[in-house]
């Protein structure tokens, strides 16, 4: 099978699976397990912000975040095809007790003028704007690159009306080897990020939270009330180390297999393709669903998402080679047909 869903679908290398055997271990919830601490350090270096919390999944870590930075009945601006709004189980209402405000954009980038209409006015009778939220690379949005000047705009202006942000960057290594700039550019000024191991780093677990000090020991207090608190998580932690040791370099190779596929797509007729500019490819359908193309697909050995009725989401990684790529682009050639 060769599994384009998603990219977390990557299993461990036998040379992670070797750190993995080999880590030094001990109980994280005492703060003594060495791995976790060395990944934990060497997240917020590669991030540049001050402090760092390994966390079991994007979803928690991110759901933390928004805790630790809002009160119940605050409101949290974000995308409406975010992945915070749209995936993560209403955990911001049931968890944190706060509303979102939603935008909805072209390609993920939160227009200042829409943000600053969002913000609440600091009366007593209105509820408070707690937080701003963005993603990048944007999932949804066909894995769209945040631009740095977009974002540091906003982030500016955020902070002149008091307002914290936190950014969804489940993919941000994406997003920096892109633009051919270290990820701490892309995360300078920002209050709190989270960013994936499991996704194209390929680590079979984990994310990190970032941010201050301050924001860190809480929510390591917030992880803990979740039951995310581990114990010998430094073998989990030695696999992502390896990732952001080996794994960085690589998602390049994984945006050109998604150019590759995207070509490839862009010759059929009926399918209309979202811009790709990472290693997310997604388009419409003209002529069939999506759950029909899926089940074709399958049928021809490549698992695809369908992710709306006629919308067909395909994600490349570390383990699907440009042979594969080549190989879905037949299949689908094959099923849809030139036009
Ligand atoms: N995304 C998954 C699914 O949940 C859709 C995927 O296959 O792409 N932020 C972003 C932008 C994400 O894409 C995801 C996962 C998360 C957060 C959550 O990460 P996990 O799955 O570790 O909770």
């Amino acid at each position: 099978m060769i599994d384009l869903r998603s990219d977390t679908v990557t299993k461990p290398t036998a040379g992670m699976r070797r750190a993995m055997a080999a880590a030094e271990v001990g109980d994280d919830v005492y703060g003594e397990d060495p791995t976790v601490n060395k990944l934990q350090e060497r997240a917020a270096e590669l991030l540049g912000l001050e402090a760092a919390l390994f966390v079991p999944s994007g979803t928690m870590g991110n759901q933390i975040a928004v805790k630790v930075h809002t009160r119940p009945g605050d409101e949290v601006i974000l995308e409406a095809d975010s992945h915070i709004f749209n995936y993560e189980m209403g955990m911001m209402a049931a968890f944190s007790g706060v509303l979102a405000r939603p935008i909805q954009t072209a390609r993920g980038v939160l227009p200042l003028e829409a943000v600053a209409e969002a913000i609440r006015s600091a009366i007593y009778y209105l509820s408070r704007t707690g937080l701003v939220c963005i993603e990048n690379t944007h999932n949804r949005k066909s894995g769209a690159i945040y631009p740095l000047e977009a974002a540091r705009e906003l982030l500016e202006f955020a902070h002149s009306k008091g307002l914290p942000v936190h950014l969804d960057g489940a993919r941000i290594f994406n997003a920096a080897v892109a633009l051919g700039l270290p990820a701490r550019e892309l995360a300078r000024g920002l209050d709190s990020v989270m960013f994936c191991l499991s996704k194209g780093l390929g680590a079979p677990v984990g994310s990190l939270l970032l941010g201050s000090r301050a924001f860190i020991e809480e929510a390591r207090r917030v992880r803990k009330m979740l039951g995310g608190g581990m114990r010998q998580a430094g073998v989990l932690a030695a696999a992502g180390l390896y990732a952001l040791e080996h794994h960085i370099d690589c998602l390049a190779e994984d945006h050109e297999n998604a150019r590759l596929l995207a070509q490839g797509l862009a010759e059929l007729g009926s399918v209309q393709l979202e811009p790709v500019e990472t290693n997310i490819v997604i388009f419409n359908l003209k002529e069939m669903s999506a759950a029909e193309f899926a089940e074709q697909m399958k049928e021809r050995g490549i698992l695809v998402h369908a992710i709306g009725p006629q919308r067909i989401r395909l994600v490349t990684h570390l383990d699907v080679s440009r042979e594969q790529i080549v190989k879905a682009v037949a299949a689908a050639r094959e099923l849809l047909g030139r036009d």
